[in-house]
């Protein structure tokens, strides 16, 4: 992991502007800026990991926390029983552009299959 920080330390620190939508001692969700579903919102672990797969192999129990408070931000926002999409961009061919590494929560319509 490179030292460089990222956009999304600056906004869990508040220096940059956040939609918040659920925060607690590990994790932080807001809206993502440009929304692709009517539900779009970002979670991130406080601390930095680069990607699913460095955060999965350092601190596994930080990824559980991820995916609850995933699963929480589908509550509050209403999509937890009609479904919702949860998905880590990671490097090159999937578009990763913040290396923070975040999970997408999409949902509050019917979404297109994934792929190209
Ligand atoms: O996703 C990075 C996501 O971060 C992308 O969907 C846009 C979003 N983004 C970028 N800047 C902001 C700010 N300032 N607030 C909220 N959301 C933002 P990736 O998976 O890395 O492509």
């Amino acid at each position: 992991m490179s030292d460089a920080e990222t956009l999304f330390e600056r906004i869990i620190a508040g220096e940059i502007p956040s939609e918040k939508v659920y925060e607690d001692a590990t994790t932080y969700a807001f809206r993502d800026i440009a929304p692709q579903a009517r539900v779009h919102v970002l979670v991130v672990p406080k601390k930095r990991y680069r990607n699913l797969a460095e955060l999965a192999a350092a601190e596994p129990r930080l990824l559980a926390d991820v995916a609850a408070t995933a699963r929480k931000v589908a509550e509050l926002e209403g999509i937890a029983e009609s479904g919702y999409r949860v998905v880590f961009n990671t490097d090159g061919d999937a578009g990763q552009t913040v290396f923070h590494v975040h999970a997408h929560v999409l949902g509050g319509e019917q979404l297109g299959h994934f792929g190209r």
